[in-house]
């Protein structure tokens, strides 16, 4: 038999188990081992039904994304089909994840059941792809055309009660082992007559405008992709077509889709934001401290999202603040915050009372001594930071993780308040915390292995990707950002308008150009940042044109104009001819030379200045791989996942034009286009940015 499916017997029953760790991906040799499995309990007379079972954590999580794009044969006998065709039932047990082939192998069995906790979906959408085990045909014939697109365009995992009323599974299994449940629920259905066969079903009732309503609904979302179009193009298909002719065309669309450049992006991003998530300086095994409970210093908007992210994943937290106002107006931001939720129908009522028990406000730090976790959000100067860990330092418990959320301060200044600065690392949450995934753990001198271990498996815990990174100015992110932030304001010196680079930022992807979220986030805080690092640096680029619009009280959003115009009560930004004015008199007084701009430039000049500061970030080890600058563009700012990040983005266009055009704005523009050597060296080796790390 197989190394990784095996087959068993208990009694009339056959036990087909994949054994494939860590989570039962369909890698090379299963689905020959599901075949001969199941052929052998066909061939057993004393075999009158069979369970199709995973070992481990996980029922199966789907075809072996590894194995895309690398030349694979179609099998000429599929499981799913084999699976359905089998005159003796098969029941599939599902524990941890069904997903992409694994649930079209369940939806190839005759019935399907499932624990409380288990997860199905059809996530394909999400690398690119469509199910292309017959999942785009089957789905709609058991559950009905509108409820099997929304799960196949949105990629979504299905909770099993939920996947239970949809019609997906015929049974939670509660109280009783997973493979004892399956073994009775074989025994029970041994003697039907008949199967029931998804294939045969025929497609219920439905609005035929379901379709074109998606079209409409993912347009904005899907621009520049295949993938979700043709997925609902398959399931249209499957509402029109017999099933042999459906499985025909969903095998076609999905072989246009294996190989397209989305595809590669998005599979790239899939294990980068894994391996990012692996630092190089925290050796594999390293333990992680238990984390039970959690504090959080300072009531603001960014310590009240992180609470409410501790909430969130079920973990008690403090909230503390000294001044009683402060904390009292904390938590009604926290509690209105939950109850939009509520408003929006996104979380339960139970739910938001659950996790408003969790958030205890409190107004001392001997409150929060016990805390296995302390996180500080107060105000963003050394000075205050440092006089909140030295009170830290006198009262937490020993072995409690003391973290800064701070998003530029130097950890190390902030560690030397404390006699433990082994214990302390930054945890840069992005704005706003509780919705952002991304979360920075920066590196102090002295912060020990252990520590930073325990960070990243706490940022696991709340749902976050957490990164490693140096200790510099900005950190990664942000550093790397900054480049763009400043060329954003240059184009406009040069003759373009914000709602024109916006316009091809958001072409090229992103769900929003540049300028309106500055509006959106308020212009005020930028000003200040840069107000601050002028009067530090006189080399710095002065930017007129932003600091005259601030000036001008035009501070975004909040006061009804900033780079755009905005009429009450609407988020809608309208471009405003005023703006244009004051950025043609700017620029006429700078003497800088007026040009028309196309949008491949814009794109270019803005994402090339980060790519060049992402390779001195890199050379400097300040990030230890090109796919930790991917995560965080990913996770941090809004980058397109299908176009994988920062750094590979730029290898589709090539390193060595890449270089060759930072090349020439150094030429043009002088020093702040000047190539990182690291680049230099990648150009002349020809080797992709994507393959960038510290020690080269
Ligand atoms: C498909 O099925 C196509 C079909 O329609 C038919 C085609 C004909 N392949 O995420 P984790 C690895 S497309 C290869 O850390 P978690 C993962 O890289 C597929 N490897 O755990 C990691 O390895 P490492 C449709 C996979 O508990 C390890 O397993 N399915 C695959 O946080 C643990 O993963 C999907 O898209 C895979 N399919 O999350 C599901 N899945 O330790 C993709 C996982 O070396 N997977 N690995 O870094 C997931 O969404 C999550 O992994 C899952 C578990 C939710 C399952």
């Amino acid at each position: 038999m197989s190394e990784v499916v095996h087959f068993s017997r208990q009694g009339p029953v056959g036990i087909i188990t994949v054994d494939y760790p860590p989570v039962n991906a369909l890698g090379p040799g299963v689905r020959e081992g599901i075949l001969d499995a199941l052929d052998r309990g066909i061939a057993d007379s004393e075999v009158r039904a069979m369970v199709l079972i995973g070992a481990g954590r996980s029922f199966i999580a789907g075809a072996d994304i590894r194995g895309f794009g690398k030349g694979r044969r179609s099998p000429t006998r599929r499981t799913h089909d084999a699976l359905e065709t089998s005159p003796k039932p098969v029941v599939a047990a599902i524990h941890g994840y069904a997903l992409g082939g694994g649930l079209e192998n369940a939806l190839g069995c005759h019935y399907r059941i499932a624990v409380p906790s288990a997860r199905v979906g059809l996530p394909e959408v999400l690398i690119g792809i469509l199910p292309g085990g017959g999942g785009t045909q089957r789905l709609p014939r058991l559950i009905g055309p509108e409820a099997a697109l929304e799960m196949i365009v949105s990629g979504r995992h299905v909770p099993a009660p939920e996947a239970l009323k949809l019609g997906i599974l015929d049974e939670l299994v509660e109280g009783a082992e997973l493979r004892d449940a399956a073994v009775a629920f074989a025994m029970r259905v041994m003697h039907e007559p008949v199967l029931p066969r998804a294939s045969e079903r025929e497609i219920p009732e439905h609005d035929p405008g379901i379709f074109e309503a998606m079209r409409k609904k993912v347009a904005r979302r899907a621009r520049n992709q295949k993938a979700p179009w043709h997925c609902i193009r398959c399931v249209e298909i499957a509402c029109s077509t017999p099933f042999e002719e459906g499985i025909r065309q969903e095998r076609a669309l999905f072989e246009e889709l294996e190989n397209s450049e989305e595809a590669k992006a998005l599979r790239y991003a899939f294990f980068a934001e894994r391996e990012a998530q692996r630092s190089p300086v925290v050796p594999r095994g390293t333990p992680a401290r238990p984390v039970e409970a959690a504090a959080v210093v300072g009531a603001g908007t960014m310590g009240g999202g992180i609470a409410m992210t501790c909430a969130d994943a079920g973990l008690p937290v403090k909230i503390m603040d000294k001044d009683p106002e402060a904390l009292a107006r904390g938590m009604e931001r926290i509690g209105k915050t939950y109850a939009a939720s509520v408003a929006r129908g996104s979380l339960d009522e139970a739910v938001m009372a659950a996790r408003l028990a969790l958030i205890e406000p409190v107004k001392t730090y001997d409150a929060i001594a016990d805390a296995d976790v302390v996180i500080e959000a107060v105000f963003e100067e050394v000075g205050v930071k440092r006089d909140v860990f030295r009170a830290l330092d006198r009262t937490m418990k020993q072995g409690a993780l003391l973290l800064s959320n701070t998003s530029a301060l130097d950890i190390d200044e902030i560690a030397a308040a404390t006699e433990r600065p082994e214990d302390v690392a930054g945890a840069h949450f992005f704005s706003p915390a509780n919705v952002m995934k991304l979360l920075e753990v920066v590196r102090g001198e002295r912060t020990s292995q252990e520590v930073l271990a325990s960070v990243q498996a706490l940022a696991k815990r709340l749902a976050k990707v957490g990164v490693v990174c140096g200790n510099c100015d900005g950190f990664v992110a942000n550093r790397s950002r900054a480049p763009f932030n400043t060329e954003m304001i240059i184009l406009l010196e040069e003759g373009a308008l914000p709602e024109q680079v916006d316009g091809a930022m958001v072409e090229f992807g992103y769900p929003m150009g540049p300028f309106a979220v500055g509006d959106l986030a308020g212009l005020d805080i930028g000003y200040a940042g840069r107000k601050r690092r002028e009067a530090a640096d006189p080399t710095i680029r002065p930017l007129p044109i932003a600091d005259a619009l601030v000036e001008a009280g035009r501070l975004g959003m909040k006061t009804g104009a900033g780079w755009y115009r905005y009429e009450p009560g609407d988020r809608t930004p309208h471009p405003d001819p005023e703006v244009a004015a004051l950025i043609r008199r700017i620029a006429g007084e700078s003497g800088v030379e007026q040009r028309e701009f196309d949008d491949e430039e814009i794109v270019q000049r803005l994402l090339f200045s980060s790519v060049n500061e992402a390779c001195r970030i890199i050379e400097e080890g300040m990030a230890g791989r090109a796919v930790e600058v991917d995560t965080m563009w990913l996770y941090g700012f809004g980058f397109p996942r299908y176009r994988g990040g920062l750094m590979y983005w730029a290898d589709t266009i090539g390193v060595r034009s890449v270089y060759g055009r930072i090349a020439a704005w150094h030429q043009r523009y002088g020093e702040r286009w000047a190539p990182a050597p690291l680049l230099r060296r990648l150009a002349e080796s020809g080797t992709p940015l994507k393959e960038a790390a510290s020690d080269m």
